[in-house]
């Protein structure tokens, strides 16, 4: 595919069956999946986001990008997940109760299933009672809360709180992000590890396996 700067385009003028069709094309040319998450993909939202807070962008675009976004990672995410033959660990994810914002937390969930994590996602708004639950139901390794509102960022520390009190703590670690979580917060709300960003993600998620189970990659 000559210019995949298009498929970032299409993103950010919320052009959802372009942005579709350009992934569909590229990943039958060979494109790797996970490039066009990081590289088009992911900065293009970023971009929306930027020009939102510049006054340059109003919701309906915001929701038009997402859509887009949306569109072309149901096609990368199976892909995405096939890459390992067995995963290598297991996340559960979500955005923390009272947001809904989804898009970085999508990526996020891509970018480790690429990364070889079978990753189960409980989608947005979740409570700390289902984080609860799903430890015991699935059983991972890590639960990772994503949260874009200052709002709710203190749901994190209130799901900590939640699955301590519900004696679940020990069975996993717990890795959090989104725009509005710095390192400092994490420690506060009793997390292991911060993500910046999907890739720092991927790798927190890697270095709590690699120190459970040195074997791991
Ligand atoms: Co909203 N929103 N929004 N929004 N929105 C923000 C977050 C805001 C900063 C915009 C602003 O005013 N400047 C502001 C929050 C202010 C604050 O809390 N201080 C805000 C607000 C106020 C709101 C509403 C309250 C607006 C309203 O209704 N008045 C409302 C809240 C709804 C709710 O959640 N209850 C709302 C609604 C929406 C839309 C629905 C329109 C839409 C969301 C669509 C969707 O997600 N399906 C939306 C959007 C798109 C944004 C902005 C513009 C962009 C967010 C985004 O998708 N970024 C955002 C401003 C901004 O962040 N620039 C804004 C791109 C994405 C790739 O980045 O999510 O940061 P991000 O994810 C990154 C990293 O943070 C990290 O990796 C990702 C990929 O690199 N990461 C993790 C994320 N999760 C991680 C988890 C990890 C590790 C890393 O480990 C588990």
């Amino acid at each position: 595919m000559d210019d995949l700067h298009k498929l970032y385009d299409a993103v950010l003028a919320g052009d959802a069956p372009g942005a579709r069709l350009i992934t569909q094309q590229a990943l039958a040319e060979g494109v790797e999946a996970l490039r066009l998450v990081n590289e088009f993909m992911s900065p293009a939202m970023n971009e929306a986001g930027r020009r939102f807070e510049a006054g340059e962008y109003f919701v309906p675009h915001l929701l038009l990008s997402a859509r887009a976004v949306k569109s072309a990672l149901a096609l990368t995410r199976p892909l995405l997940a096939a890459c390992g033959t067995r995963p290598i660990g297991r996340i559960v994810i979500g955005t923390v109760r009272g947001d809904l914002h989804d898009i970085g937390k999508n990526i996020v969930a891509a970018v480790l299933e690429g990364g070889g994590f079978e990753v189960i996602d409980l989608g947005v708004g979740v409570t700390p009672e289902k984080f609860g639950a799903a430890i015991q139901e699935y059983h991972p390794d890590i639960i990772g809360m994503s949260a874009l509102l200052t709002t709710t960022m203190t749901a994190m520390k209130e799901t900590v709180d939640f699955i301590k009190l519900a004696g679940l703590r020990n069975q996993v670690k717990v890795l959090v992000g989104g725009a509005p979580i710095t390192r400092a917060f994490a420690e506060e709300a009793g997390a292991d590890d911060f993500g910046g960003s999907a890739a720092e993600a991927l790798r927190a998620a890697k270095r709590f396996l690699q120190a459970a189970r040195p074997s791991a990659n």
